[in-house]
């Protein structure tokens, strides 16, 4: 299993299968320093060039199965809102390849399944309780963002989102993050309102490239994806992880992302 993962991670740079050693201390440290500041935590070149040209392949021998999804929906997961124009409401629209789609044989569901990577995960977020998502199409997904495409300002449902950047985008396609601004289930704070309408002060950007981990709390951190530009298009694995051995996502989301639900 070690010897399948130096071909997936770049093991020099991140010690992942020897979470004991003086190296991976001084990474993880590394690692808690970035949370501590913004809450998120950015890896540059986590994975080898060999494993992302595998799956970019991978990608496109699956580009004539990539499901169409475009919705509106509420930042804060409450259906308060029902009209399209209302500015509460944020945009999402990308293909998506589907869990169950990739094959015994994918790269990227051995990454997603190596117990060495969710027990670094662990130790990076300080938890013992960080778990792979049980849901048997939305784990592990692919989402390719085309020219108009986004993933407007929301919060996650769990706790963990990983995700890691296979191709970026010329322009736009920017990950931009507010973190820990959530502070209730029910009311909606001013601060909320004002990232929502691109106002907010606390608003982070980011730069990542291909083969750049993120790993950062979603649930707290309200977060976007900004429109991509005309020239290339934006391929991103977003990984699912929560704080309990079972987790699975809902019919909803399920039918939102790939207009089915099993
Ligand atoms: O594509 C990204 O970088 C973020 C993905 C995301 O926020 C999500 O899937 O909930
Ligand atoms: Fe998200």
């Amino acid at each position: 299993m070690k010897g399948d993962l130096s071909q997936i991670i770049n093991l020099e740079r991140y010690p992942v299968t020897n979470l004991a050693s003086k190296a991976s201390e001084r990474m993880l440290t590394g690692c808690h320093n970035q949370i501590e500041e913004n809450g998120l935590c950015l890896l540059p070149n986590f994975v080898t060039d060999k494993f992302l040209n595998e799956v970019i392949d991978e990608v496109k021998t699956l580009a004539n199965q990539t499901y169409r999804a475009e919705h509106w929906r509420s930042p804060f997961g409450r259906d308060t809102l029902k009209s399209k124009i209302n500015p509460l409401k944020t945009r999402a629209s990308m293909d998506s390849i589907s869990y169950d789609l990739l094959g015994a044989e994918s790269k990227m569901r051995q990454l997603y399944e190596s117990e060495y990577f969710t027990e670094f995960l662990r130790k990076v977020l300080k938890t013992e309780l960080l778990f792979k998502c049980i849901d048997p199409m939305i784990s592990c997904i692919i989402a390719i963002c085309r020219e108009g495409d986004e993933l407007g300002w929301h919060y996650d449902p769990n706790d963990g989102v990983v995700t890691l950047l296979l191709q970026k985008s010329l322009d736009g396609g920017n990950f931009e993050f507010a973190p820990n601004i959530r502070n209730s289930e029910k009311e909606v704070t001013e601060e909320e309102l004002s990232v929502i309408r691109n106002e907010g002060e606390n608003t982070i950007s980011i730069s990542q490239s291909a083969g750049t981990l993120s790993v950062f709390n979603g649930f707290k951190a309200l977060h976007r994806v900004t429109p991509v530009g005309p020239k290339q298009e934006r391929v991103v694995v977003i990984l699912s992880y929560a704080n309990t051995p079972d987790y699975i996502f809902s019919d909803k989301i399920r039918q939102s992302f790939f207009g089915r639900s099993n």
